[in-house]
This record gives C-alpha cells, sequence and structure tokens, in this order.
C-alpha cells in the first residue's frame, strides 16, 4: 500500500503545483493542467473500478433501426430501453484499460504506443504503470510536434512519452477505420459552428459528447482530463490553434498510415515486401477462418507467389475502410445473383476508393477469400469477413454509416441547445 500512498502524495503534490501555474483562478482547472478533483477522495474505490471493473455504457438513439452493413467502433451488443437502444462498450474500455501503462490519479492514460499497440497487437505487452509526476508531464508536453510537423511517425516518435486519455482513444479508433471519402464528414461534425476551423473547445465538446454516457467511473475520470499529447498536438500547446480541413486530413491519413506500417513492418521486419501468406495472416488475423486451408490454396497457386510491397498493402487497405462503398458494389452484383469476378472485384474496388488496385494483390485475395474454389468472391466470402477486420477485431455492433459521429452530432446539438 505505501507505494500508492506514495503515488497519491505525488499526485496531490504534482496537482498543486500544475495549478499554481495555471492562469486560472485558484482551484480552477486549466486546459494544460492535468485536473485534479479533491473532493473527490476515495481513490481505491476508482482504481479497483478499473482494475476489475465492468464495461460502460453507451446509449445510442435508435430511431434508425436499419442495420448498416457495416460494424462501428461505438459499441459491442445492445438491447432495446425505453425508446433508446442501450449498449455496453466492453471491448472498447477493456482494450484500453488493459493497454493503459500510465497512472495518474488512480487513472489510466494511454501513451503513444500503448494506442499502437492496442491496435496492432492482440495481447498488451507485460508491463508495469508509470506514474505521472511533473517532470514526465513536462517533459511529454514539451516533445509533442506541432500538427504541421506531424508525420506518419509521429506516434511511433513519441512512443513513450506522451498521454492519451479514453476520449483520445476513441477519436483515434474511429478515426483509424474511416474511408478518406468520409474525412469532410468527420471534419464537419466537429466544426459545429461552421467556421471552417475546428478550435479547441469545439474538440473537447466532441469528446464530452462521445463520453459522457459512459457509466463507467473511471473512464468518466479519465475523460476529466482537460489536456493530452493528442491535444497540444493538434491546437499547440496554449490551446489556441485552429485546424483547417486539411490540417485534419493530414492527421487521420498520417495516423492510417502509421498503423498500416507497423502491421506491414510486423512481417516485413523492415524489407520492402511481405509474402500473400502473411498477407493472409494480417488479413485474417481478427477472424475464425482456417489459416492452413488458406495456406494450402495459396500454396498450390503460382500466380500467387510473389511478394507484396507496403503501396500494395497500403492500396488494399483504403478498400477495407471503403467498405461501406465497396458493400454498395457488390451488393448489385448480388442481385443478379451471382459472385464477382477478379475482374468485376477490381472495377468495384476502384470505383470505392479511386485508383486501381495491383492485378496480382486482387488475385492473391481471391485465393485467401475464394473459399468454394469458383474462381469468384461471393459477399459471404469476402464482405461478411472482411467487415470484422476493419474494426480490428473490436468486434462492435453494426449501426447505422455515421456510428459514432452520428451520436456525437446528435449530442452536440442537443448540448448546444441547452447552451
Ligand atoms: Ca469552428
Ligand atoms: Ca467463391
Amino acid at each position: 500500500m505505501s507505494y500508492y500512498k506514495t503515488g497519491r502524495r505525488l499526485f496531490h503534490s504534482i496537482s498543486l503545483l500544475l495549478r499554481r501555474r495555471a492562469s486560472g483562478s485558484p482551484g480552477s482547472t486549466s486546459r494544460y493542467s492535468l485536473s485534479y478533483h479533491p473532493q473527490d477522495g476515495k481513490w481505491v474505490g476508482p482504481l479497483m473500478a478499473l482494475v476489475f471493473g465492468g464495461g460502460g455504457y453507451l446509449y445510442l438513439r435508435s430511431r434508425d433501426q436499419r442495420t448498416s452493413l457495416l460494424p462501428q467502433a461505438t459499441a459491442d451488443e445492445g438491447k432495446e430501453e425505453k425508446g433508446e437502444v442501450k449498449v455496453s462498450v466492453p471491448r472498447t474500455v477493456k482494450r484500453y484499460k488493459d493497454f493503459a501503462s500510465v497512472m495518474y490519479e488512480g487513472d489510466m492514460f494511454m501513451t503513444p504506443r500503448d494506442f499502437l499497440e492496442s491496435i496492432t497487437q492482440d495481447e498488451p505487452r507485460s508491463h508495469g504503470f508509470q506514474v505521472m509526476d511533473d517532470r514526465i508531464l513536462s517533459k511529454a508536453l514539451k516533445s509533442v510536434p506541432s500538427l504541421s510537423r506531424g508525420s506518419s511517425r509521429t506516434f511511433r516518435d513519441l512512443w513513450n512519452n506522451g498521454v492519451l486519455t479514453y476520449p483520445d482513444y476513441l477519436f483515434l479508433i474511429n478515426s483509424l477505420i474511416k474511408p478518406r471519402r468520409q474525412f469532410e464528414l468527420i471534419f464537419k461534425m466537429i466544426d459545429v459552428d461552421g467556421s471552417g476551423t475546428i478550435d479547441l473547445e469545439e474538440f473537447e465538446r466532441m469528446q464530452k459528447s462521445i463520453t459522457r454516457r459512459s457509466e463507467n467511473k473511471a473512464i468518466q475520470r479519465s475523460s476529466s482530463v482537460s489536456t493530452s499529447s493528442l491535444i497540444v498536438h493538434m491546437f499547440g500547446r496554449d490551446g489556441r490553434k485552429k485546424l483547417a480541413s486539411d490540417d485534419l486530413f493530414m492527421f487521420i491519413d498520417n495516423l492510417q498510415t502509421e498503423v498500416r506500417q507497423m502491421e506491414f513492418q510486423k512481417y516485413s521486419l523492415g524489407g520492402p515486401t511481405i509474402t500473400p501468406e502473411e498477407f493472409a495472416m494480417i488479413l485474417l488475423r481478427h477472424t475464425s477462418y482456417d489459416l492452413q486451408e488458406v495456406f494450402e490454396r495459396l500454396k498450390n497457386d503460382t500466380a500467387s507467389s510473389q511478394g507484396i510491397s507496403f503501396s500494395q498493402y497500403d492500396d488494399f487497405c483504403q478498400l477495407l475502410n471503403a467498405l461501406d462503398d465497396f458493400a454498395v458494389a457488390m451488393t448489385m452484383y448480388n442481385i443478379a445473383g451471382k459472385s464477382l469476378s477478379e475482374e468485376e472485384f477490381g472495377r468495384a474496388a476502384r470505383v470505392s476508393i479511386g485508383k486501381s488496385l495491383d492485378e496480382a494483390v486482387i488475385h492473391t485475395v481471391f485465393k485467401i477469400f475464394d473459399v468454394d474454389g469458383d474462381g469468384k468472391l461471393s459477399y459471404k466470402e469476402f464482405l461478411s469477413v472482411m467487415k470484422n477486420w476493419q474494426v480490428r477485431g473490436m468486434k462492435m455492433k453494426q449501426t447505422k454509416h455515421e456510428g459514432m459521429w452520428s451520436e456525437f452530432k446528435t449530442c452536440v446539438k442537443l448540448e448546444m441547445r441547452n447552451q
């Protein structure tokens, strides 16, 4: 227990220190400090809740009961209750808790490394908790590059040197699975005043909205932290920067590229290509597919033997992020009662992402997914499998297209009305 007592004392003194530095009046929290809640004296409970606690809940409005073709990273399973669908979110909460390795005031936070690993690894590395102190926090925030200096290496460059909150985590996951076509939509949803830029207030409002319905106290508490590496990255240390749409698009694009590079390099080990078998292992990671059968099909096919480069993998991932569009094209073919040929697949893919996929890659994809061996891909063979991959095994509830963003917009509208 002495460890925790020491930690507790440390948090208290850091918090006082930070507050003195903050420009606001005494007792107020600042967006540049990690807020501390003296009124909330009991820390053991929340800590236990964090370690052993159950899932939180999101309440998704169910006016639109239609099931979309795709899952969204918002929720897991739902049941109807008084006109709303009560949806538990154990997987995002659990995943966050499993991978978070920073502790502040009994709450857990992720480092950029934790976030990347939560997406690319099945299990968290074995880790203790890094107790946040003034030195670590200050160092972490100082080393965050501005958005204009961001790259597809930003999270890896920061690595252990940063803090991300649960709302950050939700925002990042949801950004990760969106096709380019929807970046504009995300921007418009956050830019509620329609000024053409996103400011910190709008961003924080979005973050509050996506977590405020969570019943998980631990998550609510971690949500109360008012700064993070992500916030500093996007809005600067003084929180005054505004994001133009291009800034946000670049950020999401870099994030998607960074995660794909990590997925790719896990197998390429720094080399230029991965084998079709390794490609299959990445794609089928979150499925119950029999890999041995896939390997057999690939082994007997000489056309599949060439390696897959990162840019080919990246293009294919763009298609996976645009599965909604692709599904429409495939459904059209299904109505006609037939599966897709490689050529038709290529055409549907081109329509969905605006560029052509490499023919050899398409051929490999067919070898991986063509279970009945008729040389064509049915909806069931491809789409029903890949939609799980898209959310990286989160196995989210299938909701309407806009998912979390739609829910968020509703919350913001309500909030604005109540102001
Ligand atoms: Ca705005
Ligand atoms: Ca088939």
